[in-house]
């Protein structure tokens, strides 16, 4: 029996190999984040604490985007032979110029163990063809009978996926099968573009040509985990491949490294096959596919990242007042004066998510643990230990997606968005879409009580802010 997670770690490395050899550029930005990664585990002895190097080596993220219900149901099902499930609702139709016409989840393990084996995860977006902001009822009609006419999934795919999900893995040769067929449904495919249609789509939105002219979907893009992105964003530029500006995400700064920093190369062209309004099949290309890279921080609670969009809007106002300043400058400067400097105080002030671990074999004599977190911290009982951020950012996916669009899109603010959520989502995907939040806390909360009780001490204490998993899920 192959059990799921190796399922999913066989699936996270076919893939890999598979989109190496359609976007070689990818394979150069595997490349240089190994090389950084071996460096900085060699020159920092806290390397690994966000993540042994053997779990930062293998983790990529991959995006994939769907145009129907019934299709990311099937992605669902795929990914939940993987043991991937849905976590997190983003919402990419109102970001301003450049806004894309989707509503988004990633699929991912939840389980701490089950991410430690392999965190693989997939940004999975659906369009939505019924926002009359984006679509006329006319399009939108024609889009839904192009994508009834597709199958992306076979089949036999969805069988194995859902025997896979059942039974917890598969048996040779079935496991064999299932992660030919998967890998395949990922594949860039050669059926000829029907131009005029897909240039339709484009002026309305390059990511809706992507996902509803064309005849199957394909992995946009896999992303690897950098332990430093400056030293890669310098580096790549250094192999000829230019990165786009900026990195996204919180500024480099000698503070916690918290959430997620994301940059990437643009869209390269890639040869398709067009047919013509003539009936002619031509040679020509797309800029669709791009290469991102990531470095994963500490997970913020409600409040932290409450505190992290403040400061992002207010990098915004200024970097608006003062459109010469250097971004990064502005945010560190920011960050300096109002983020927390230490994982410490990160603890205290209940604004990143910690598992807790009791130190044991030490002589007490006989004094019993403090009734307070702090207490139990400074005393020396607990030691903290980072949660790292599993999951995305909505305005950094969306300056990711824009930053690779050929146009602007054309967008009527007038009427009114289509209103989505994650219970709608989790209509859609039929599956219920997690709270990344309950998730952390869980974790958190978990490990707390346990440790509390190896100390013998109140196991009632909560950590600041782990109240708050009562909240409506979202992002
Ligand atoms: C997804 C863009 C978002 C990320 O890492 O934030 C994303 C897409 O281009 O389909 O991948
Ligand atoms: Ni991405």
């Amino acid at each position: 029996m192959v059990p799921t997670w190796r399922l999913r770690a066989a699936f996270a490395r076919r893939l890999s190999d598979m989109y190496g050899t359609e976007v070689p550029a990818y394979t150069t930005l595997l490349e240089v984040t190994g090389e950084i990664n071996d460096e900085v585990a060699g020159r920092d002895p806290d390397a690994e604490r966000l993540g042994s190097i053997s779990r930062v080596t293998a983790e990529r993220h991959g995006a994939i985007r769907v145009g129907t219900e019934e299709e990311l149901r099937g992605a669902a099902q795929i990914f939940a032979a993987l043991g991937m499930h849905p976590v997190g609702f983003y919402d990419l139709r109102d970001g301003g110029p450049g806004a894309v016409p989707v509503v988004s989840t990633a699929f991912r393990p939840t389980a701490t163990e089950e991410l430690d084996r392999n965190p693989f995860r997939v940004f999975t977006s659906l369009l939505t063809p019924s926002d009359r902001r984006f679509f006329d009822a006319g399009l939108e009609s024609r889009l839904a009978a192009f994508l009834a006419r597709r199958t992306l999934f076979p089949p036999e795919l969805l069988q194995l996926a859902e025997r896979a999900e059942k039974s917890a893995g598969l048996p040779e040769p079935a496991a064999e099968r299932f992660l030919t067929l998967a890998v395949a449904a990922f594949e860039l495919s050669s059926e000829p573009v029907d131009r005029a249609w897909y240039a339709e789509l484009e002026r309305v939105s390059a990511v809706a040509a992507d996902i509803g002219g064309v005849a199957a979907t394909h992995i946009n893009h896999l992303t690897p985990r950098v332990l430093d992105i400056d030293a890669l964003h310098r580096r790549m530029g250094e192999r000829g491949i230019t990165m786009i500006d900026r990195i996204q995400g919180p500024p480099r700064w000698d503070g916690p490294d918290v959430l997620l920093r994301q940059t990437s190369f643009r869209a390269l062209a890639e040869p398709r096959r067009f047919r013509e309004p003539d009936g002619r099949i031509t040679g020509g290309s797309l800029r669709v596919r791009f290469g991102e890279v990531e470095a994963r921080g500490i997970a913020l609670t409600r409040a932290g990242r409450a505190r992290y969009d403040e400061l992002l809007a207010e990098t915004d106002r200024w970097a608006a007042r003062h459109p010469d300043a250097d971004r990064q400058e502005t945010a560190r400067a920011l960050w300096h004066r109002t983020f927390p400097h230490s994982e410490h105080r990160l603890a205290a002030d209940g604004l990143a998510f910690f598992t807790y671990h009791p130190v044991t074999g030490r002589p007490r004599d006989g004094q019993r643990p403090p009734a307070d977190l702090a207490g139990l911290l400074a005393g020396g009982w607990l030691t903290a230990r980072p949660v790292v951020y599993e999951d995305f950012l909505p305005r950094s996916a969306a300056g990711i997606f824009r930053s690779n669009l050929t146009g602007e899109g054309a967008r009527d603010d007038a009427p009114a968005g289509t209103p989505f959520d994650a219970d709608r989502l989790s209509d859609a995907v039929g599956r219920p879409v997690r709270d990344p939040f309950a998730l952390y806390a869980a974790q958190q909360d978990r490990s707390l009580r346990e440790a509390l009780r190896a100390l013998g001490a109140d196991t009632a204490l909560r950590a600041p802010d782990a109240g708050e998993d009562a909240s409506p899920p979202g992002v």
